[in-house]
């Protein structure tokens, strides 16, 4: 069978900043959180990696540009680091950063890749998360003059603009989970990050907007994982509405309608964990919606009704509302622990369409991190990742199939174009469709999923 695309497709990748520049420490770029946090606690990250060098972009980023095109891109999203562009995270531009962001946006340009810009992936500066981080409304209000700051600098030539990648993930794993920096567990403080967070967004929509960029489109990005019920009994499927409220909706609605669902707002005040919040800045939020959503999409969440009571001294979780349900036989990525369920990209698109006014979207991140690539290296020294073009065709017909029922999506992107840093799993499995050999000074080796993703580009789909 034909899968087809709509004309105009985006097909592409993304990345960020910070897992892909390196140079952390050179012109005048300050540290992120990342920095700080590996500095004080390196066995944190696998195999002790930290974000020194990532993957040397920030040297390389004509040859990576040359190579994206090669693979097929028409588009690729990477974000401005706020640590390198206001290094102190208010006051004094960094000139060199400009330089660099304006070197890279004009190099993908003249290669026909549409640059698609975010604003934070994960790194607060460290100047500001010693200000408090998201939790303070000052580091809210310098947020929005940084953005406000990059539509000046690079809006002529950035069209597609996003305020957030996965902004549920810093409040989760820095304020509940203890798996990134600050290491927070506290609900209450998580649901001040969370509050603060799609204010920061809304300001920088409020922002963009004002200054009418030519057609210019702003949005952000969810890693929106649906919530499955065990069954339909119903109390599975009052703890699968209570986990889609929680980890969807807590942000999709906001930024869609403008308001939080309200018995989010229930469950949370029920749980004593109500931000401090003005009305002023709740109209902000209502009148500041986004033009197009990205949509991140690698596992499902699968849930059950609560089998055992909390400990009663136990900090509140999410998880005291609901168990996390393992199904029988499901399919596993084992390297990343994730399960892989494609149907569940076709779920969240009719999801967008029924249920969220059709908002144009595209998907921004999916992709399969695998340990020890190299093992499938072959006698000419390409890796031959055949598990990742069927991972990306099998969830490419579930978006066709979207698509066909008239959902309203513009573009896939991979997660990711090269092997990049991973945070804490630093350089553990790899998702690029381009190798780069740590032991062989970053060198590139395009895999054969790149070869395959410029056909697919170039034929606007696919044959399966
Ligand atoms: C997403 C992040 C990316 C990337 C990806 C892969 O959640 O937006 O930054 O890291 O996940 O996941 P991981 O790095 O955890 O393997």
């Amino acid at each position: 069978m034909t899968y087809k695309f709509p004309e105009n497709f985006w097909w592409g990748s993304a990345a960020s900043g910070p897992q892909t520049e390196g140079a952390a420490d050179v012109d005048g770029r300050k540290p992120s959180i990342w920095d700080h946090w590996y500095d004080i606690e390196p066995g944190r990250f696998f195999n002790d990696v930290g974000p020194t060098n990532t993957s040397n972009f920030y040297y390389q980023y004509k040859e990576d540009i040359a190579l994206m095109k090669q693979t097929g891109h028409n588009s690729f999203r990477t974000s401005i680091q706020w640590s390198r562009l206001i290094p102190d995270g208010i006051g004094e531009v960094n000139p060199k950063a400009v330089d660099f962001y304006n070197r890279v946006i004009d190099e993908m340009l003249a290669n026909n890749v549409e640059p698609f810009m975010n604003l934070y992936h994960f790194d607060m500066p460290m100047s500001m998360q010693e200000n408090g981080g998201f939790e303070s409304r000052e580091v809210v209000d310098a947020y929005a003059t940084f953005a406000k700051t990059c539509f000046e600098l690079f809006g002529d030539r950035v069209k597609h603009w996003f305020t957030f990648n996965e902004p549920i993930v810093p409040v989760e794993a820095g304020y509940l989970y203890d798996m990134h920096y600050p290491n927070v567990v506290d609900f209450k403080r998580a649901t001040q990050v969370a509050y603060h967070t799609t204010l920061a967004h809304a300001l920088a929509v409020k922002e963009f907007h004002a200054l009418e960029i030519p057609e210019g489109q702003i949005g952000i990005i969810l890693n929106l994982t649906p919530s499955y019920p065990r069954s339909q009994n119903p109390a599975d499927l009052k703890a699968a509405h209570i986990a889609d409220l929680i980890f969807n909706r807590s942000f999709l609605d906001p930024v869609t309608k403008g308001e939080f669902p309200a018995d989010l707002v229930e469950i949370i005040r029920e749980h004593d964990a109500l931000p401090e919040y003005t009305e002023e800045d709740l109209a902000i939020i209502k009148n500041n919606i986004i033009d197009i959503l990205g949509v991140n999409y690698y596992q499902p969440r699968r849930v059950k009704a609560k089998e055992y009571a909390a400990h009663p001294d136990a900090p509140f979780m999410p998880e005291h509302l609901f168990d996390n349900y393992e199904m029988p036989y499901r399919k596993m990525n084992p390297y990343r622990g994730w399960e892989i369920f494609e149907r569940a990209i076709y779920d969240i698109a009719i999801n967008l369409r029924d249920n969220y006014d059709n908002i144009p979207f595209f998907i921004s991140e999916n992709g399969m991190g695998v340990e020890g690539e190299s093992r499938y290296r072959n006698a000419d020294g390409m890796i031959e990742d055949t598990y990742r073009i069927d991972f990306i065709k099998s969830h490419l017909k579930w978006l066709h199939k979207a698509i066909e029922e008239g959902s309203n999506c513009h573009g896939y992107h991979l997660w990711t174009f090269m092997d990049c840093w991973s945070w804490a799993n630093a350089y553990k499995n790899r998702y690029g469709l381009v190798e780069v050999d740590l032991d062989n000074d970053f060198k590139r080796t395009v895999k054969a999923s790149g070869h395959w993703y410029k056909e697919l580009s170039e034929n606007n789909g696919f044959e399966d």
